[in-house]
């Protein structure tokens, strides 16, 4: 085992890729990391306290709110508050953004859009579960942050990432410059650097999709899932059908082994399921790094002009090989009319 690097170091040795006044990128992660560290604490003895079940209230999505990821969302958007370089934040736990309004804050540069605790409802069966986050420059001068400081193009990140609460605890997250992997060490309770420079595999075996939802599939969609149950040995057909239902764990795994997640549109969920600022743009920023794709079927997610903070957008993530076959079917379907094609997209 070489030199431990831990994350802190990692940061301060990067600093140079982070063109922002030295010591923002170690401030804003920083407190990224204590907050996951503190999340990772309770979920890992969510069994031993009474801290899972419903908290009784619903998030905008209508979803009913666990105890946990209420108390993710109070934990990230305090560790925000306290660290100083952001302005403000928007959660999915929350229906509004939340303003900084402070003397401290009115200078502040940044905003930071986060899904404190995704795929919450796998909390009580001890699934893996995540925290996604997002940092984008604020586009306001001063002051209180606006909603136009959230509703940027993904091509507007700088940073994003996400923590996967599992067997181990990890942080993986990119500046722009690459993806590195850091796993908590929670015997010193500091996050190493246990992947670094990754790269999804240019094909794989695996999609991830919940095939429940078949029969509302697009037809693009349908013709893919027939071609990826396929005999064909000299492309490894049929693949292998993965999915846990929580989109971190699905995507983390995908981005090691290679694969292709997509959470299309339903008859649920016309528009998709997953939301674009706090899910779709950070894993699609993550990805693109790693040399993968995440497109809405049609274009680049990133290049999706956003309207509102909670909208929803079909999503396909994953190997760039996988991911060609399946908007190959999408396109021979063509566009729906729900879906405009995304601006800039030249396929
Ligand atoms: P379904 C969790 O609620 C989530 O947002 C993702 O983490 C997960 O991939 C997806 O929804 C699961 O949705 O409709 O398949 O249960």
């Amino acid at each position: 085992m070489g030199k431990i690097v831990t994350l802190n170091e990692f940061i301060v040795e990067r600093q140079k890729d982070f063109p922002y006044a030295k010591g923002e990128l170690s401030r804003l992660l920083s407190a990224i990391r204590l907050a996951a560290k503190v999340v990772n604490r309770e979920v890992s003895k969510a069994g031993l306290v009474d801290i899972l079940g419903a908290f009784g209230t619903e998030n905008i999505q209508g979803e009913q709110q666990q105890k946990l990821d209420v108390y993710a969302n109070e934990k990230f958007i305090a560790a925000m508050r306290a660290q100083g370089e952001v302005c403000g934040i928007a959660s999915e736990e929350n229906d509004d953004f939340v303003s900084f309004d402070s003397e401290f804050h009115k200078n502040s540069k940044y905003v930071v859009m986060i899904d404190p605790l995704d795929g919450s409802s796998n909390i009580d069966v001890n699934v893996s579960i995540g925290t996604i986050f997002s940092i984008y420059r604020r586009v306001s001068e001063s002051g209180p942050a606006t909603l136009e400081d959230f509703l940027q193009k993904g091509t507007e990140q700088i940073a994003a990432g996400y923590v996967i609460y599992g067997s181990s605890a990890m942080l993986v997250f990119t500046t722009g410059n690459g993806v590195n992997g850091f796993t908590l060490d929670p015997s010193i309770g500091v996050f190493c650097l246990s992947h670094p420079n990754m790269k999804v595999p240019k094909t794989g075996v695996i999609y991830s999709l919940n095939e429940g939802n078949y029969l509302h599939f697009p037809d693009g969609v349908k013709q893919y899932i027939k071609y990826c149950q396929k005999i064909d040995e000299p492309t490894n057909r049929p693949y292998t059908a993965r999915y846990i239902g929580s989109l971190v764990a699905d995507f983390h795994r995908n981005l090691i082994k290679g694969g292709i997640y997509i959470y299309p549109s339903t008859a649920s969920a016309p528009k998709g399921k997953l939301r674009l600022l706090y899910e779709c743009n950070p894993l699609a920023f993550v990805v693109e790094q790693a040399g993968g794709m995440a497109t809405d079927g049609f274009g680049r997610i990133v290049e999706i002009q956003p309207t509102e903070l909670h909208q929803r957008t079909p999503y396909f993530i994953g190997s760039p090989e996988m991911m060609e076959k399946a908007m190959q079917f999408m396109k021979e379907e063509g566009v729906p009319s729900s879906q405009e094609v995304v601006a800039g997209n030249d396929s």
